[in-house]
Formats: structure tokens, sequence, C-alpha cells
């Protein structure tokens, strides 16, 4: 009960009604840039037969439909590629729920929730270069929109948004591995002044490996500076069923659960595409100045949650 009051003391603090104003003027303009630059918004798909299997292990989460199961979407990776396919579907996005049933060796993450949203989107025949100054751009937007409509807000939130002029830097996760080691990512965010990119991780199969490079990908995280830690991350796709299969194996992953996507594959239907995908509490959390991503959100939905509501 003790539980239940605490909720709804947290529910009675006046920055969630800041935090409130600030996300749907965040959602605005992520939407409004993609929309303005010729991108089609697609509506999430919640269950398929796949999803991203993901760089790290999470607990399935799926659902039996009519003696079929489903898996509850981790991510749209499969369905962007597909959906690329579509006539004049050529540059598309999502606001997209994601499941990743976290195991709870990472409870006490500030930046991990078992159910979260994330703004994902996809360009056909765009390279790494490309995909990586549309994020530039837009994440400065979306920072000069939050600054000019939500000054009261930020206050009440006692938050300066950092302004930013300079490129975003761009580092090979080899070099920053050998110089700073295995916590790289977060050493260099909480030295770091300025968003910066960070490129080549050896992951999931879908990241293009660097064609005539094995072992180099052409992928990338955005990584907030200020210790905030990851906001996107992206990748050039495979899409070549040689080079997909080639790829799965090297992951001894079962490849029965694929049979369709292979076979469009297969069928050379899958076109070459970049894309990414950004966190949207993580980007609030950032521009809202809170420490915890608990803390953005009404319902919490972090690692140790106890599922109150
Ligand atoms: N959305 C990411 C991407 O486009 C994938 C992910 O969320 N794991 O690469």
């Amino acid at each position: 009960m003790e539980e239940i009051a605490l909720n709804f003391a947290n529910f009675a603090n006046k920055d969630i009604e800041s935090i409130a104003i600030i996300r749907g003027r965040v959602l605005r303009s992520l939407q409004g840039y993609l929309l303005d630059r010729g991108f089609k918004q697609l509506l999430p798909i919640l269950m398929s037969p796949i999803t991203d299997p993901l760089n790290h292990a999470v607990y399935p989460a799926e659902i039996e439909y009519e003696k079929r199961r489903l898996k509850l979407t981790a991510s749209m990776i499969f369905h962007k590629q597909l959906a690329l396919t579509a006539h004049g579907h050529d540059k598309i996005f999502i606001v997209a729920p994601n499941i990743r049933l976290e195991k709870p060796e990472i409870k006490d993450s500030e930046n991990h929730l078992l159910e979260f949203s994330q703004f994902d989107f996809e360009i056909r025949d765009a390279d790494m270069h490309q995909v990586m100054a549309l994020i530039e751009g837009l994440v400065k937007h979306v920072l000069s929109e939050v600054n000019q409509h939500c000054s009261a807000e930020l206050a009440q939130l006692n938050r300066q948004l950092p302004h930013f002029e300079d490129n975003f830097a761009v580092y090979s996760s080899d070099e920053l591995h050998a110089e700073y080691g295995d916590d790289f990512e977060q050493i260099m965010s909480a030295e770091a002044q300025t968003p910066f990119f960070v490129t080549n991780y050896r992951r999931e199969f879908y990241d293009r490996e660097t064609p005539g490079q094995r072992g180099t990908y052409n992928n990338y995280d955005l990584i907030y500076p200020y210790g905030y830690g990851e906001a996107l991350s992206g990748a050039e796709r495979e899409f070549e069923y040689e080079q997909l299969l080639y790829r799965m194996k090297e992951l001894a992953m079962d490849l029965q659960p694929f049979g369709n996507y292979l076979e469009a594959a297969r069928r050379g239907l899958l076109q070459p595409s970049a894309g990414g995908g950004l966190g949207i509490e993580r980007l609030l959390k950032f521009i809202c100045g809170k420490r915890h991503i608990r803390d953005v959100a009404l319902f919490d939905r972090t690692v140790g949650t106890r599922f109150l509501f």
C-alpha cells in the first residue's frame, strides 16, 4: 500500500507536467522533421513469427494464437526492410513500442526499460554517412525546437539544454576499445560535451559487413554527452541471400523461423538500405536532464519494476 501512496505522490510532482509537454514537442519535431523530408509514416507491428534477435540475451516474449507462436516486437528491423519493398516506400519511419524482457543482471540500469518506444527509420539505397548526417540534423532540430517552445518547462526542470554547433565526432569502436577498454561508451559519454558517433560494432547479423572486409561493419551508435549514454543504434543492412546466410550461420542462429524472410532475400526482393532507431525515453531523459529513465515515464517499466499498474 505504501508503494501505491508513493506512486501517487510522484504523480503530484510538477515536473511530470513539464516532461509531458516536452514529450509532445519531441514527438512532434521528430515526426515533422522526417515528414518534411518525404518520409512515409507507418504504424507499428506488435506480433510476428520473427523479431529482432538482439545483440544480448533477453527472455522470450511470445504469445500463442491458434497454435502459432508469435513473437512480440523487440524492434521493427525486419518489417522496416520488408516495408521498403512496397511501392513508393523508399523512406519510412515508425514510432514503435518495443518489448525486451531484459535479464535481472541489469535491474539497476538507469537506461533500460522492459517496454520502450523507438523512433525507427529506414532509407532505401542510403549509406551510413547519409544516415549519420540525417541523424545529426534530426537531433539538433529536436533540441532547438524544445529550446524554442519549452523554455518554461525547461526552467521548471532546472535544465539548461546544451546547444551543439559543432559536427558530431565519429570514432571507431576498435580504436576506443583499445584506448578505454570494455566500458569505452560510458567513459567517453561521461567525458564528452557533444553527442558523437561510434562505428564498426560486431553485433546483429543484419548490420552490413563492409563489403570485401570480413569482420568490419557499416554500423553506428549515437552516444549522448555528459554521461547520458546510448541514444541510437543503426546500420547499413545485409540484403543479399548468401551473405545473410553466412552472417546468421556465423552466429549459430536457428534459421527455421526466418524462412519467409530468407526466401524474400533469395528472390532478390530485399533492397540495400540504412537506418536506425532512436530511443524516445532516452532522448527525453537527456533533454529533461533526468538521470533515471524511470523519471520520464508515468508507469514504471524499469527492469526491477514491481508492475504496480
Ligand atoms: N532499430 C535498430 C536499427 O534500426 C535496431 C534495434 O533496435 N536493435 O538498427
